[in-house]
């Protein structure tokens, strides 16, 4: 961390120290070059949504739950940036919702794989990924790594903060996968069967709450019945436009 405290008095506290999670995850060899320009993107979008979890973004988190609840094996595909901002997280809810963890990484090395694994391992928790034998069919170069008894064979597959191709090769696996993405224009939002447009921390909260409450089969389903992403992306762009003009209007006083 660079020498100076975040006060807590900071209005955007939260989000400054969302940063330095970051900085400290790539001075440790954890987040790609990338995964910083990334979480600026991410910032930039948050803002556009009054850096609060709305509406259409918890109904998404349900939809989630219920999907990931109906799967057989559903894993939870983690990257440099998720493993540097939610480690804790991530583990508390593939504990309670029984799901395999497998680190994927878009800029892949060994050397990365190996401290996100640890990072995990430290935590008394096995993770997937170091050891693929397998490969997510029509990517190219080792980004299409995987493992068969994960991501290979998954059927429901939970990929936040992810690129838009290897999206869109699980869903031409017949994965039903979801992401969350502040970005509703990106091509891994359009893709993916949820779109939860929502910061990745408060996300994986709620969605602890959510899954920590508990839903029947039963209930799944019919919270999946209704769910169509193409309304929920639609409505996080309205959101955002509505936002903006609310504040231009507050500006014409
Ligand atoms: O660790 P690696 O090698 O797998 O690389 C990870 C990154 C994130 C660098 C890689 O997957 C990548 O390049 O992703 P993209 O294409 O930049 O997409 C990341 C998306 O996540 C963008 O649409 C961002 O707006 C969004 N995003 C960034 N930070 C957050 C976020 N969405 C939710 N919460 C965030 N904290």
């Amino acid at each position: 961390m660079e020498n100076f405290r975040i006060p807590k008095s900071h209005p955007r506290y939260e989000s400054l120290m969302k940063r330095e999670r970051l900085i400290e995850g790539f001075r440790k060899g954890i987040v790609a070059y990338a995964g910083l320009i990334a979480h600026g993107r991410g910032e930039a979008f948050d803002y556009l949504i009054g850096e609060k979890t709305r509406d259409f973004a918890l109904d998404s988190q349900k939809a989630a739950i219920a999907a990931i609840i109906l799967a057989k094996n559903p894993v939870f595909s983690v990257n440099g940036n998720v493993t540097a901002l939610a480690v804790d997280e991530v583990i508390q809810l593939a504990k309670i919702l029984n799901m395999k963890i497998e680190v994927n990484l878009f800029y892949r090395t060994e050397e990365r794989i190996r401290k996100i694994v640890e990072e995990f391992r430290s935590r008394g928790v096995d993770v997937l990924g170091e050891n693929p034998d397998s490969r997510i069919p029509g990517l190219d170069h080792s980004r299409a790594l995987c493992t068969r008894q994960g991501i290979y064979s998954a059927d429901v597959v939970l990929v936040p903060l992810e690129d838009g191709d290897r999206t869109r090769a699980l869903r031409n696996m017949g994965k039903f996968v979801i992401t969350v993405d502040l970005n509703p224009l990106s091509r891994s939002a359009r893709d993916a069967n949820i779109t939860i447009v929502d910061e990745l921390t408060r996300a994986l909260k709620n969605m602890i709450s959510i899954a920590s409450e508990g839903m029947t089969p039963e209930e799944a389903k019919s919270v999946l019945e209704v769910y169509d992403n193409n309304r929920q992306l639609s409505l996080a762009l309205k959101f955002m436009s509505e936002h903006l003009l609310d504040i231009s209007a507050s500006l014409e006083g």
